[in-house]
């Protein structure tokens, strides 16, 4: 990226700050259900919910373009639909970042789940999102949104612009452990 290309002019952003609805995001990317088969512990029960429902959204992120480089903060909203795959509770992709020395914070907006997080040493934590909450996701641990609620999980994520993401690797490791319902709560497994 050349200097001109990192190089915009100040802007600002209208966030409801209740549904978590970005006003004119530049970018949208969906994930559909059938992207997610390799990720859930049950194959069988996310086949059936991709063909049963004709292969739904399940999770959505809007953004501003912000250049992808050193310097730069990029922000989005993460909006994770609610729902179970054999009992697992839906989940995003999860990743590293490429540049593993960045951080993310993830201040929670609507909904309730977790941010899962892992290091490649196979250390693995949750933290919390409930509306109001914000978790930090320190340099060289992967991240991955879980929806334990009823309603959509809505995120504001603050990353460096250079990080980049690497889900190659959470395809190959998955995370240590899987959220369950179990009796109406939630159960790291
Ligand atoms: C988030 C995630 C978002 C979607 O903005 O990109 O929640 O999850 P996946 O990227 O794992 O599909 C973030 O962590 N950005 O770095
Ligand atoms: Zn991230």
């Amino acid at each position: 990226m050349t200097d001109t290309q990192k190089r915009i002019e100040p802007f600002g952003v209208e966030i409801d700050l209740l549904t978590g609805a970005m006003k004119d995001f530049d970018n949208y990317k969906k994930t559909m259900a059938s992207t997610m088969i390799p990720y859930y512990a049950d194959t069988d029960a996310i086949r059936d919910l991709v063909e049963s429902q004709g292969n739904p959204i399940h999770y959505e992120v809007f953004e501003k373009t912000i250049p992808e480089a050193a310097g730069h903060i990029r922000v989005c909203i993460s909006k994770l639909l609610p729902g179970k795959v054999g009992g697992e509770f839906f989940m995003t992709k999860g990743h590293y970042h490429t540049v593993l020395e960045t951080a993310e914070s993830y201040l929670c907006l609507a909904g309730e789940g977790f941010l899962l997080m892992k290091t490649s040493e196979g250390r693995c934590l949750w933290e919390p999102f409930r509306p109001g909450r914000l978790v930090y996701c320190p340099p060289s641990w992967a991240h991955r949104s879980i929806n334990t609620g009823s309603v959509p999980l809505v995120s504001l994520c603050h990353y460096p612009g250079d990080a980049g993401h690497n889900y190659g690797d959470i395809v190959e490791e998955g995370f240590p452990k899987r959220c369950f319902d179990r009796g109406g709560k939630p159960a790291f497994e």
